[in-house]
């Protein structure tokens, strides 16, 4: 019998308020039932809001460096339990063990990072315009908060909005992707037993359709996170707009590797083979395309698919593994459909495209890491994001004609160029259209203290990560002091 998990609603772990539940399955195994979740209503959405709010009342007031100590402490347990969470994220979402510690680990520097801020969150004192009159801005918390987080990286994503929302003295109503409601469960454990007090962070499991829609509409509910697709996302806007909720959203990339005709090739070959396959290419940031200068491109394709053709797919949890599953049926049906129309629409399919099968391989949703070459701009596989271990390489002939390509899509989460010349660098740098720009290094890796966040079709302006998030959790408030003892007005001739 798989174990039965439960909701945390104001401080107490419970089940959905109809006892409806569904299956966690391991994307390697599919056999495997990790355990078994509540499929939650909109009434335990209700009562979490509730929650949520009662605990706000009293979170604010808690002086922030007090906040910043139960961070601190869930930060350690975190560290503590490194190794145990990595297996477990392993085996809901497919992804190996190297990888799933490093996402434990991204929540852990976010924890100590938020910790850090909150002896800072800096106001800004200005001169006031009239005499014996001071001018005070400092931030303060938008209240409860609504979450919600996608499976890719099921402890980076929610700790980089739970932490600094709670170190700003937010409250959370936390909604976890279904395919990773596991790592969730650890994460409130872990706040739990730092001491965090009752209903700070409500956690509810379910569907986007029934808790992400009664969280986006609920109106104790202020301010909502959303990561995940760009249709779902777009839902979630329609949503917020109506009900006036402020809205911090992180969908879709088409992220591109620029690699000129002077780069260093074996960097930027480890660079792409890290950036298309790692995590099964299943990150926001992932190298979707690859736009090589036509002096290096044969040699460059060449020898790539000679060494992507080595990378091993398999289990996570089995060391020597580069490549995971895909995390389930529906996106590797997803995957397939996007490669039968890159060949239909003509590009060259030089590895994979297809099921990988045989042995262990047939438990679970694994598909061949997958390259395209002769691709164009207007290709199907050149513009919308396929969330899966699939490349596709274009040709440029300049610098300008590269920056050109990369921003011909509709998104802008990440990029990276790989060139000796610094002057070619700075310029991508500038002109490139994405949040994040990497510089002889491949298009994931973003850390927890930097802004981390797209342009055009990726968000709506607003950052995680870093300082930046900040600005999204919390608000500003103006306090004008006057000590002269009269009326003073502003604006007013005298
Ligand atoms: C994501 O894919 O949604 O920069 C997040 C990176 C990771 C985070 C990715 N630190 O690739």
């Amino acid at each position: 019998m798989a174990t039965s998990f439960q909701n945390f609603i104001g401080g107490t772990w419970c089940n959905s308020s109809d006892g409806k539940t569904f299956e966690n399955r391991n994307p390697a195994d599919w056999n495997e039932i990790l355990g078994i979740f509540p499929l939650s209503t909109s009434s335990d959405v209700e009562r979490a809001a509730q929650a949520a709010d009662d605990a706000f009342r009293s979170w604010r007031l808690v002086p922030a460096p007090e906040r910043g100590n139960i961070l601190l402490r869930a930060a350690e347990l975190l560290v503590r339990r490194k190794d145990e969470i990595a297996a477990i994220m392993t085996r809901e979402m497919g992804k190996p063990l190297t990888e799933t510690r490093g996402d434990v680990q991204e929540g852990i520097d976010t924890a100590f990072y938020s910790a850090s801020e909150t002896r800072r969150m800096f106001g800004i004192n200005t001169p006031s315009e009239l005499r014996n009159k001071m001018n005070l801005s400092f931030r303060i918390p938008v209240g409860v908060c609504g979450l919600i987080t996608p499976w890719n990286f099921p402890m980076a994503i929610p700790s980089w909005n739970i932490f600094p929302g709670l170190a700003a003295g937010n409250t959370f109503v936390f909604k976890p992707a279904e395919d990773t409601p596991w790592t969730a469960n650890l994460l409130i454990e872990i706040l739990d037993e730092a001491g965090l007090p009752k209903g700070c962070v409500n956690l509810v499991h379910g569907a986007g359709s029934t808790v992400g829609e009664a969280i986006t509409k609920h109106p104790l509910i202020r301010a909502v996170s959303f990561t995940g697709s760009t249709a779902t996302g777009k839902l979630v806007a329609q949503n917020c707009g109506v009900h006036t909720k402020h809205l911090c959203l992180e969908m879709g990339g088409k992220n591109a590797q620029i690699v000129l005709e002077d780069a260093d090739l074996d960097l930027a070959i480890e660079g792409v083979l890290w950036g298309a396959f790692g995590t099964t290419g299943q990150r926001c940031t992932a190298t979707s395309r690859l736009i090589l200068h036509e002096k290096i491109h044969d040699e460059m394709v060449e020898r790539l698919v000679s060494q992507a053709s080595k990378l091993r797919l398999g289990n996570g949890l089995e060391t020597g593994i580069d490549v995971g599953p895909i995390i389930n049926e529906k996106q590797r049906k997803n995957i397939e459909r996007y490669v039968a129309i890159g060949k239909k629409e003509g590009a060259a399919c030089i590895l994979g495209a297809r099921v990988a099968s045989g042995g262990n391989l047939d438990k679970g949703w694994f598909f061949e890491p997958t390259i395209f070459t002769k691709v164009t701009p207007d290709m199907t596989i050149a513009k919308e994001e396929i969330f899966g271990p699939v490349l596709s390489v274009l040709t440029c002939s300049s610098l300008e004609e590269a920056i050109e390509i990369n921003n011909s899509v509709i998104y802008g989460l990440s990029s990276s160029i790989y060139t000796r010349d610094i002057n070619r660098a700075m310029v991508a740098a500038r002109d490139l259209e994405a949040g994040i720009t990497y510089i002889n290094a491949a298009t994931i890796g973003a850390e927890a203290h930097m802004p981390f966040g797209g342009v055009k079709a990726t968000g709506n302006g607003h950052r995680e990560g870093g300082w930046a998030v900040f600005d999204f959790y919390t608000e500003w408030k103006s306090v004008y002091i006057d000590y002269s003892g009269k009326l003073q007005r502003a604006q007013i001739d005298i």
